[in-house]
């Protein structure tokens, strides 16, 4: 059987990465026979990340290359899209991954009213001495990332701003239909719905996870995607 190894649940999520929230609803739509692993460290996955999934005969890591192999496997997200649509789709989910999720992290792991919260949660299995010390030292790395990145040159502010872009796109699209791309779940809103969803659950209030929460048209469609894709 195919074995995901994911994050644990948490936030009253499937998990705390809503890249596992994605492979797990991908999982689910193959329609194939899997399970969940629970992982708190990833450092010997390949890639050092999780999602990953246990074929029995290899690893695969990241939620793209999962949906690659269940797609080999017969599996169809995207039914009866045009090529526009398919276009459309491959940058909401660029969109959602590459931009909203980095204002997750830093929403959570950069601000100082979450953080310590964040800490407990995330590194609970840590003992209680080393908590801060090794929570605090990935925090300081991951930041020095999000610098070179880009994302934590902005202030929060601008990041707002732009976030607020992201949302346009996907509510113009909402606007259409009750998901992304007409009237049944396909693979953006897979990614783009997780996203939002971790957004919202975020322990702490914050403006993003605010913004997302008090927002009718997103907060209906996150909870209309958990209604149609079910997870375990
Ligand atoms: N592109 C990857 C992203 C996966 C990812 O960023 N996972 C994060 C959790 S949300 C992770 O495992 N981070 C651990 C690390 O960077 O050390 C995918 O689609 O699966």
């Amino acid at each position: 059987m195919l074995m995901l190894y994911t994050y644990p649940r948490g936030f009253g999520q499937f998990s705390l990465s809503p890249f596992c929230v994605k492979a797990a609803a991908l999982l689910k739509l193959s329609g194939l026979d899997w399970t969940r692993r629970d992982l708190d460290d990833p450092r010997k996955m390949p890639l050092a990340k999780l999602p990953v999934l246990n074929t029995e005969e290899r690893l695969i890591p990241d939620s793209h290359n999962i949906r690659q192999y269940l797609e080999s496997q017969g599996a169809v997200f995207d039914p009866d899209l045009s090529d526009i649509q398919r276009a459309q789709s491959h940058a909401l989910i660029r969109m959602a991954e590459e931009h909203l999720y980095f204002n997750l992290v830093i929403d959570r792991w950069g601000n100082d009213a979450v953080w310590p919260t964040i800490r407990e949660i995330y590194f609970a299995k840590v003992p209680a001495l080393l908590r801060r010390p090794v929570a605090n030292g990935l925090r300081r790395k991951l930041m020095r990332g999000l610098g070179t990145h880009g994302i934590a040159r902005y202030s929060a502010k601008e990041r707002m701003m732009r976030v607020e872009q992201d949302l346009k796109a996907i509510q113009t699209c909402l606007w259409q239909g009750p998901f992304l791309m007409g009237n049944r779940p396909t693979s953006a809103d897979l990614s783009v719905g997780p996203m939002l969803a971790a957004i919202r659950s975020t322990p702490v209030q914050t403006p993003l996870s605010r913004r997302v929460a008090e927002d009718a048209q997103l907060s209906d469609y996150i909870d209309r995607l958990e209604d149609k894709v079910p997870l375990p």
